[in-house]
């Protein structure tokens, strides 16, 4: 079965795990150093339910910790089978909202109008509904990786947080939209959707994209700033596999250090405690610290006369 019409079946592998999968799609580059994971769910435009973002949070978190790869292209299958759309993703399924969330509902595909439903295990959890999507967002922002969004289509409501939180968004000329739906149905993503999209284009534009609830072509998103490329859309994920591999020509280290550094200054303390952790995993590497561990294991004072006080 064809994974998406834009999918080059010469360039993946399936992920560790994928076949287990049922909203999502899992692969890895051939050389094992791109991750593709992409929603599945392209007759409703790619909208997640609790069960897609359980799947997104886990091809995710595999990706960081395959020390091979460093750079996830989060992207969304297409086109839908119902009327040929495109979508990166359309948010939250609006089908399974309760008063507290997104319900729960048994794994296999929804069709049609779908009541909210309980899974066995675990009744009370599912009554509660979850907004889980905001951990997703936190991984693709703390993952020591690049994460791209390449978008074939709409980029709606939760959908349009999600690539504002990749660190680089490519998107479709032909089929490219983005749409911010929070207001038109009552969400709002007042985190990293709405607060740091404004220190990324700009505090009025950010309050238009939102107040309003208008469409934006790939093209206007570009001028805006909110978007790096706008490729042809045939050319999408060949494009974005390219961005890619020149990452993957830079040092590991640098791409990592950078990327935190950017997260910092509006991540306040968490970002500081992140970019603190890198620094301090690099100090590990120094003689200086190895002295200042075996002086502890060999119960002796430490000797720090070789490490000068720089200037
Ligand atoms: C994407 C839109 C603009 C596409 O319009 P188009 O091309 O005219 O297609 P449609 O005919 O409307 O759609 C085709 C079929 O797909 C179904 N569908 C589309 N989107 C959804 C959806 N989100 N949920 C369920 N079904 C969807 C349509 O119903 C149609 O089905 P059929 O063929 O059976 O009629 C347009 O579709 C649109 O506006 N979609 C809704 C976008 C939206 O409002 N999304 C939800 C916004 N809110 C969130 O995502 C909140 C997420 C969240 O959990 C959160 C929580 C706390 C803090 C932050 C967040 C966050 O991340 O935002």
């Amino acid at each position: 079965m064809t994974v998406s019409e834009l999918f080059d079946e010469a360039e993946w592998m399936p992920a560790p795990g994928a076949d287990a999968y049922t909203d999502i799609t899992a692969h890895v580059s051939r050389d094992g150093r791109i991750a593709r994971i992409a929603f599945d769910r392209p007759e409703v435009r790619n909208a997640f339910r609790p069960h897609t973002v359980d799947e997104l949070y886990r091809a995710l978190d595999i990706a960081r910790q395959d020390a091979k790869i460093g750079v996830v292209l989060l992207t969304g299958n297409g086109p839908s089978p119902k009327d040929g759309g495109w979508a990166f993703c359309s948010g939250g399924d609006q089908r399974i909202r309760g008063r507290s969330g997104y319900q729960y509902e048994p794994a296999p595909a929804l069709t049609g109008p779908s009541p909210v439903s309980e899974p066995a295990q675990s009744p009370s959890a599912a009554s509660l509904g979850r907004l889980h999507i905001l951990e997703v967002q936190r991984l693709i922002r703390f993952m020591p990786k690049v994460v791209i969004a390449v978008v074939p289509g709409w980029a709606a409501g939760g959908g349009h947080s999600l690539h504002v939180v990749c660190d680089l968004t490519i998107a479709s000329r032909e089929h490219g939209r983005f749409k911010q739906t929070d207001a038109d149905v009552g969400s709002f993503d007042a985190g990293y959707g709405s607060a740091y999209f404004a220190r990324q284009i700009g505090q009025k534009l950010a309050r238009e994209v939102f107040f309003l609830a208008e469409e934006y072509s790939a093209e206007r998103a570009y001028e805006m700033g909110a978007v790096n490329r706008v490729v042809a859309h045939a050319d999408l994920e060949r494009e974005a596999i390219a961005m890619a591999r020149t990452i993957l020509t830079k040092s590991p280290t640098a791409i990592r250090m950078l990327k935190f550094a950017f997260n910092a200054v509006d991540d306040g303390l968490v970002g500081q405690q992140v970019f603190a952790g890198e620094a301090t995993r690099l100090a590990y590497g120094t003689d200086e610290a190895v002295e200042g561990r075996d002086s502890f294991l060999e119960k002796r004072d430490p000797d720090w006369s070789p490490y000068p006080w720089h200037f």
